[in-house]
C-alpha cells in the first residue's frame, strides 16, 4: 500500500494513493457507508500502532463522481469514518500538489457529505471552503458523570460537534489529560442522552473554546476526535461548525477573518460566506507538510497486522 504521510498544523494525514479496498462506484456516502461497515481492519490497521499513531486521520482517495473533480476522497481515523475533516483536506491538497496532480489554484474535491472547493495558494499553504455548516441548538444541557450540567451548542461542520464555551478546563498542554477526559464524559453523556445532529447522528466530536494568550488570535479550541485522540490542529470541521456559532450569535460579520489556535498553538485563518440553507459557508486557510513517502506492508505472520487495539 502507497502513501503520503503529512502534517496540519501538526495533525497528522495518511493519503491512501494506492492498495486500499475497491469500494465501488456510486455517491461518495454510500462508499463511505460500504468502508465503515465492510473495511473496518483495513482502515484500523493503517491508523493504529504500530502502523499508524494517534491523532492521524487517512485519506483514501477514490474516482470522483464528476471527472472535473482533483479526486474523490473518503477520511477516516482509528475508530470511524468521518463525513469530512479540515486538516485532512490541506494534507491531501499539498499532498497532490507535491505529486504534480494538482497545481497552485482552485480545484474541487468530492467528499461523503459534499463538494468542497480548495485554493492551493503555495506548496503549503491552502484555502479550503467546506460545505454548509449551521448550529441546531444553542445551549444544549447535558448532565455529564463526573463534571455536572455542560451546557454546550450543537453545531455541523462536516461531522456533529458539541461546543462548550468557555471551556471549564483551561486549554493548556498540561491539561490535556483532565480535558479528554471531560470530552469523552460529555461524548458519552450526549450520546445516551438522545443529544445529536438533526437526523439523529451521534456527536462525533466534543470541543472547549477559551481565551488565547496570544495577541491578535481571537480563540483557542481542544477538540477530542472519536479515535478518543485530540485534534492537534485547530480542527476544520470543527472550526466550521463554530464559526456557524459565532455568526448566528451575530459576533462575526460575514468575511471578516479570525486566527483560531489549537491546544498546541497551531493557527488556521477564519472566515464565512452566509450559506444558500441559513448556515454559513466556512473558508479556512492553514499549512500543511509532508514528511513521509512509504510503502506498508501486511506480512501473514505478522501479530500486530491489524494494529494494536
Ligand atoms: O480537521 O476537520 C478536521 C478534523 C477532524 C478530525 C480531525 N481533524
Amino acid at each position: 500500500m502507497h502513501v503520503i504521510d503529512s502534517h496540519t498544523g501538526g495533525e497528522p494525514t495518511r493519503v491512501v494513493l494506492s492498495g486500499g479496498p475497491d469500494l465501488g462506484s456510486g455517491p461518495l456516502a454510500e462508499r463511505a457507508k460500504r468502508l465503515a461497515e465492510q473495511h473496518t481492519s483495513f482502515y484500523r490497521s493503517i491508523m493504529l500502532e504500530p502502523r499508524g499513531q494517534a491523532a492521524m486521520v487517512g485519506a483514501l482517495l477514490v474516482e470522483p463522481e464528476d471527472p472535473t473533480s482533483a479526486t474523490g476522497v473518503i477520511y477516516f481515523d482509528a475508530e470511524a469514518v468521518l463525513g469530512m475533516c479540515g486538516h485532512g483536506t490541506i494534507g491531501l491538497s499539498v499532498t497532490l500538489a507535491h505529486l504534480g496532480r494538482i497545481g497552485t489554484g482552485t480545484h474541487t474535491i468530492e467528499t461523503p457529505v459534499g463538494v468542497i472547493e480548495v485554493d492551493v495558494l503555495d506548496a503549503n499553504t491552502v484555502a479550503v471552503t467546506n460545505v454548509e455548516s449551521y448550529r441546531i441548538k444553542k445551549d444544549a444541557k447535558l448532565n455529564v458523570d463526573g463534571v455536572g450540567m455542560v451546557t454546550g451548542d450543537i453545531a455541523y461542520g462536516g461531522n456533529w460537534f458539541v461546543i462548550v464555551d468557555p471551556s471549564p478546563i483551561a486549554i493548556e498542554m498540561g491539561n490535556i489529560r483532565a480535558l479528554s477526559d471531560a470530552a469523552l464524559a460529555i461524548r458519552n453523556a450526549a450520546h445516551a442522552q438522545g443529544v445529536g445532529g438533526d437526523k439523529g447522528q451521534p456527536i462525533d466530536h466534543v470541543i472547549f473554546q477559551g481565551p488565547s494568550p496570544t495577541m491578535g488570535v481571537h480563540s483557542r479550541n481542544f477538540v477530542f476526535c472519536p479515535d478518543d485522540n485530540y485534534d492537534r490542529s485547530p480542527c476544520g470541521t470543527g472550526s466550521s461548525a463554530r464559526l456557524a456559532c459565532l455568526a448566528a450569535d451575530g459576533v462575526l460579520q460575514p468575511g471578516q477573518e479570525i486566527i483560531q489556535e489549537s491546544v498546541i498553538g497551531s493557527t488556521y485563518r477564519l472566515s464565512y460566506q452566509p450559506g444558500p440553507n441559513g448556515g454559513v459557508i466556512p473558508k479556512i486557510i492553514g499549512q500543511a507538510h509532508i514528511m513521509a513517502e512509504t510503502t506498508l506492508f501486511f506480512q501473514a505472520g505478522d501479530p500486530y497486522k491489524d494494529g494494536i487495539a
